[in-house]
């Protein structure tokens, strides 16, 4: 590697946790420190695949659960060669949501093992730093209702937040718990904090695969 690459910082959370509000707030944070750093999310609606995902999420239509699944996972592997690309440039990227929400979200459904749903994502580029905006779902519902899209259902929440904490004992990866209940201000500096360490961490270190 010629130059430092920059590290993959992953935000997770039940929906409403402050994901998408935190992720702008680092990129724009570590911009402002000198450092390169982009945001991305998945879905990634904006790809072919990701229509079909978001029109699956918006109920315009049906997929067959195991179907979606995959679709998700391929949103993924599509944007594989950009986000390697861009990490390699010296870039850290912060991304909304990754393969945990992936397995959360089926496994929580009748029928889902998680071995089943992790499979497809083994191997996807490893997150030097996970973090998951931990946000009890009383403290959630004062945040606004939920939408209209599809798993915007307190009950299926709950389980997969059960699913959630299944997948942060896997010691192979760098999560950290951040108690989403504290202020815009406080959970940013947190996470800024985590982030830089994380990034320092990463600039000496190959990419890793995840899973494996
Ligand atoms: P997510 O991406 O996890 O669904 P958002 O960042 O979209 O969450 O935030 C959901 C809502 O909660 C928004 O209205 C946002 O302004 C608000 N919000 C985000 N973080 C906090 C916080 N720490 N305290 C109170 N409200 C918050
Ligand atoms: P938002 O765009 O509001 O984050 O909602 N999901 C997400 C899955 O079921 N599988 C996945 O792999 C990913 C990344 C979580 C997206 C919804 O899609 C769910 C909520």
């Amino acid at each position: 590697m010629s130059c430092r690459r920059g590290a993959l910082i992953v935000l997770e959370g039940v929906d409403k946790a402050g994901k998408t509000t935190q992720c702008k707030k680092l990129v724009q944070a570590l911009k402002e420190s000198g450092r390169q750093a982009e945001m991305m999310r998945f879905p990634d609606r904006t790809t072919k695949i990701g229509q079909l995902i978001s029109a699956y999420l918006e109920k315009k239509s049906n997929l067959e659960d195991h179907t979606v699944h995959l679709l998700f996972s391929a949103n993924r592997w599509e944007l594989v060669p950009l986000m390697k690309q861009k990490l390699e440039q010296g870039i850290s990227l912060v991304v909304d949501r990754y393969a945990f929400s992936g397995v959360a979200f089926t496994s929580a459904k009748p029928g889902f093992s998680l071995d089943w749903c992790m499979n497809p994502d083994v191997g996807l580029p490893k997150p030097d730093l996970v973090l998951f905006l931990q946000l009890h779902p009383t403290e959630a519902a004062q945040r606004g209702e939920f939408g209209t899209e599809r798993y915007e259902v307190g009950d299926f929440q709950k389980i997969v937040m059960q699913k959630f904490e299944l997948l942060m004992k896997d010691p192979s990866l760098n999560w950290q718990v951040i108690d989403a209940a504290k202020s815009i201000e406080d959970l940013h500096a947190e996470i800024k904090t985590h982030s830089e360490t994380a990034i320092t961490v990463a600039e000496n270190q190959p990419i890793g695969e995840l899973w494996k």
